[in-house]
């Protein structure tokens, strides 16, 4: 396992801002790995994620992304009083759940970067909490304790059951971006929203659409009561101090 200096040289954390779409401000920012790889440039975690889960890397890369996302996130909040209320979400892979010690771990970073529990959300597929169920809710419930935001990324994508998601301690609902990409054109597509979106509101959960590309989709999601937007429309994922700049621009 590499020292937190040295994947602080290989790796990056960019910072994609996630804009409530009632009010226009910045509500947070997700927190998305980059391997700054020498010949190859930035590489996506799409292509080393699955390798780092497979040699167990995946545990000491995962606590370097959370550590850094969260003392960034505490520096913010600091730096720019207006947004003292911002979140930073924080991808967990299956692997860093099923982990004995995740919950320890958290717990220490939150104390050495003074970051708010209520301040980080963690986000879970929704391939990965359906499998698994029992254990997962177990592991979910005890990571509430700590008084963590809890979100379900990609959702629409895999099997959940109605009747767990209920039982589920989460606090949001992602929609998977394939149907927001298609929902200009596919009557269909933009019902599954509409469903999603009040499924989530009667669970008393929030909604956050990914992948937002165009001024229509935005218009049309907050038509239909999307609470949270986040694509390429407002911005890409971008370095921290690109990231600065909008929270320095927009209240
Ligand atoms: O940013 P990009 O679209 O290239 O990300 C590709 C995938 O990698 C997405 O599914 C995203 O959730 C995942 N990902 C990004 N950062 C992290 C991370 O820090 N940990 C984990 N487990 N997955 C991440
Ligand atoms: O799987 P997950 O939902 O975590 O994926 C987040 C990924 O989606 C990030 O890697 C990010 O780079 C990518 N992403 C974010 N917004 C957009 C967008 O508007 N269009 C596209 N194509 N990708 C996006
Ligand atoms: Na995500
Ligand atoms: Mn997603």
């Amino acid at each position: 396992n590499l020292p937190h200096s040295e994947l602080g040289d290989r790796f990056r954390v960019y910072y994609q801002p996630l804009v409530d779409l009632h009010s226009g401000r910045i509500a947070g920012f997700e927190a998305l790995l980059r391997w700054q790889h020498p010949q190859r440039g930035m590489v996506s975690p799409a292509e080393f994620i699955p390798v780092a889960e497979e040699t167990g890397a995946i545990i000491s890369l995962g606590a370097w992304v959370l550590y850094e996302a969260c003392y960034q996130m505490r520096a913010w909040q600091h730096q720019f009083p207006d947004h003292a209320q911002s979140i930073i979400s924080v991808n967990l892979s299956p692997y860093q759940l099923q982990s004995p010690d995740l919950k320890q771990r958290l717990q220490d970073i939150l104390t050495e970067t003074g970051l708010a529990p209520e301040s980080l959300k963690l986000e879970i597929t929704e391939s990965a909490v359906m499998e698994e169920v029992q254990t997962t809710l177990e592991v979910l419930h005890d990571l509430k304790r700590l008084q963590v935001k809890l979100g379900i990324d990609d959702f629409g994508t895999g099997y959940s059951s109605l009747s767990y998601l209920n039982r589920f301690p989460v606090n949001t609902l992602k929609i998977d971006r394939s149907f927001v990409w298609r929902m200009e054109d596919s009557a269909q597509d933009r019902a599954i929203i509409q469903t999603i979106l009040d499924l989530a509101h009667i669970l008393g959960l929030d909604a956050i659409a990914e992948g937002i590309e165009t001024p229509e989709q935005l218009a049309q999601l907050r038509d239909l009561g999307c609470d949270i937007g986040q694509g390429y429309w407002f911005a890409k994922p971008l370095p921290a101090p690109a990231a600065a700049q909008l929270l320095a621009r927009r209240p």
